[in-house]
């Protein structure tokens, strides 16, 4: 099984650290490269990594199953199995420094915090005051700030939403659209996905609830997926049900992964933040080279850098062949 948050996450901690070793050595140094645009430079990809977040924005028509797909997801039943009212962030939140808590973003910009467990309890009234929801949550899914955003019903979305959820699905890293496999394809569901053809390379097409249908209809239900949203490939749909022990969970996850940590913009970045890193590298052992021996030797600091850095870009070398 290929490992892309893995890898995502090791080239991630090489960059900052190897970051982290530069700024440190040009802070002993008094290196010159303080001077002018250079510390800045790196400063800013690592700031950039660590802000980084992977939405996943789920949409489907009314009670297709988009909420219990959340909860497989993130292997706990924290979201409500009743209609979605409002856009729903779901968040890591690492339980030794932070909490499971709700935030409810109101209308009126006031922000009210609630422990988890009462999120069942908001009831319609209490929602209609709220913009959207923010759940933090102790997930290994959400580790390296995946966030999953849970939207009301295609059918029940007012101009404002429709228009808030074609951007979360634009600056999105995944899509996935929930069908039922009894109104799989239906004319609400074509017409939402009509104007979205840009990002059909980053959306999953999951059918839920093949429990409802007979296990002969499975060919007409794919046939109707590829024909209804001009599918490509089979490699971005699933047929599933929540009530089998077989749902293809595991190959969703693998799918949605590879879609988030194989995205071809996060893979040049990535190699442009190497590259960076490696002309400040150079620069700096240019600098270096100007010291005397005795200079260098009797440094026990410089060596420790050196050998730090050395082992980095080793590593770092290999992963760019
Ligand atoms: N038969 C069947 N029911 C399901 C399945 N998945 C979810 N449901 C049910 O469908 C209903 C709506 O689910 P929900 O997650 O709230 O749908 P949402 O409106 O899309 O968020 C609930 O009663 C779920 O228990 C499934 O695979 N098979
Ligand atoms: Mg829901």
């Amino acid at each position: 099984m290929e490992e892309y948050k893995e890898k995502y996450i090791e080239n991630k901690n090489e960059i900052t650290s190897a970051i982290e070793v530069i700024l440190e050595y040009i802070k002993q140094s008094k290196s010159d490269l303080k001077l002018g645009e250079n510390i800045s430079e790196i400063e800013k990809i690592k700031e950039a990594f660590s802000m980084k977040d992977f939405k996943i924005v789920v949409t489907g028509n009314n009670g297709v199953g988009k909420s219990t797909f959340i909860n497989t997801l993130v292997n706990q039943n924290i979201l409500p199995i009743k209609p979605t009212k409002v856009l729903t962030y779901i968040k890591h939140s690492d339980l030794i420094h932070g909490f499971e808590v709700t935030k409810l973003y109101l209308k009126n910009k006031e922000i009210i915090t609630i422990d988890n467990d009462k999120l069942n309890r908001l009831s319609e009234n209490d929602l209609s005051e709220v913009e959207y929801l923010e759940i933090f949550l102790d997930s290994n899914f959400l580790k390296e700030d995946v966030v999953i955003v849970d939207t009301p019903s295609i059918m029940t979305l007012s101009k404002v939403q429709e228009e808030n959820i074609d951007t979360q699905i634009k600056e999105a890293a995944a899509h996935i659209f929930l069908c039922s496999a009894d109104h799989a394809g239906c004319t609400a569901e074509v017409d939402f996905i009509q104007d979205k053809e840009q990002y059909l390379n980053k959306t999953l097409f999951v059918v839920n609830k093949m429990d409802l249908i007979h296990p002969e209809e499975e060919e007409e239900i794919i046939d109707a997926m590829i024909m209804n949203f001009d599918l490509k490939t089979t490699e971005h749909l699933f047929l599933m049900s929540i009530h089998n022990d077989d749902n293809p969970m595991i190959a969703i996850k693998q799918q949605l992964e590879q879609v988030i940590f194989e995205d071809d913009k996060l893979q040049k970045e990535i190699a442009e933040a190497y590259k960076t890193i490696n002309r400040h590298y150079a620069l700096l052992m240019k600098e270096n080279l100007l010291k005397t021996n005795e200079e260098l030797e009797n440094d026990a600091f410089f060596k420790k850098i050196d050998d730090d850095m050395n082992a980095l870009f080793k590593k770092m070398r290999n992963n760019l062949k």
